[in-house]
């Protein structure tokens, strides 16, 4: 299997997580999308979104969308529940990363960290507050629970941990919520769990 992917993604972290955490072997394809790599015509065949991660299971088949990916390397692992309804819940979580979790937090994340921030300082807040509200509907769940879904972790606490034990870097502080706090550690302690992410290039940094 092949990750066409950029090592400072989030969105390729879960992924490379998940490969690590199953003991699968893939094949790096890195893609600067900072450089314009991925808005090529020959890239937009594998993905028409010019984004990556983009998953090649297969020489010619792709596949897009980090947790699409999840999903297709869980099926029939231990970290992802043959039960019809914790299945859906596994889900329920991962649409809301991709609403609430990734487009506010990673998006805060990447404007601070790549000089972007000051070109749009109310967009900023607004994408930080929206964040704030996806972690405190976190700490209510989590307060009862050890993981998201059904007392186990499944592919959705992977999903989740990617951008959320980031928030810091994106100045939102996650001190307030300490439920989420020892759910980070949980995750943290699974086996195979890969370490932190490289920094963005330098070529990430708006000029
Ligand atoms: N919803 C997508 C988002 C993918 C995404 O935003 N990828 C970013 C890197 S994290 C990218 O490729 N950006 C390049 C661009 O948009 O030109 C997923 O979960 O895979």
């Amino acid at each position: 299997m092949r990750l066409h992917d950029c090592l400072a993604s989030a969105n390729g972290y879960k992924v490379r997580t998940l490969f690590a955490q199953l003991g699968l072997a893939y094949e790096l394809v890195p893609v600067d999308i900072f450089a314009g790599e991925s808005h090529t015509a020959d890239f937009h065949e594998k993905n028409p979104d010019g984004r990556i991660p983009v998953l090649e299971p297969e020489p010619g088949r792709f596949l897009a969308e980090s947790n699409a990916i999840l999903l297709f390397l869980a099926e029939g692992t231990r970290l992802l529940p043959e039960d019809r309804f914790a299945r859906a819940q596994v889900h329920q979580w991962m649409f809301f990363e991709q609403n609430t979790v990734e487009p506010n937090l990673g998006t805060a994340r990447y404007w601070r960290l790549t000089g972007r921030e000051p070109q749009q300082p109310e967009a900023f807040r607004q994408r930080v507050a929206a964040g704030t509200r996806a972690l405190e509907a976190m700490e209510r769940h989590l307060h009862t629970r050890t993981f998201l879904v059904e007392e186990r972790y499944t592919v959705a606490d992977l999903c989740l941990f990617a951008y959320v034990h980031l928030a810091p870097e994106a100045g939102v502080a996650l001190t307030p919520y300490p439920s989420v706090l020892a759910w980070l550690e949980r995750v943290r302690a699974q086996p195979g769990f890969i370490g932190a992410l490289p920094p963005y290039p330098a070529n990430a940094r708006v000029r």
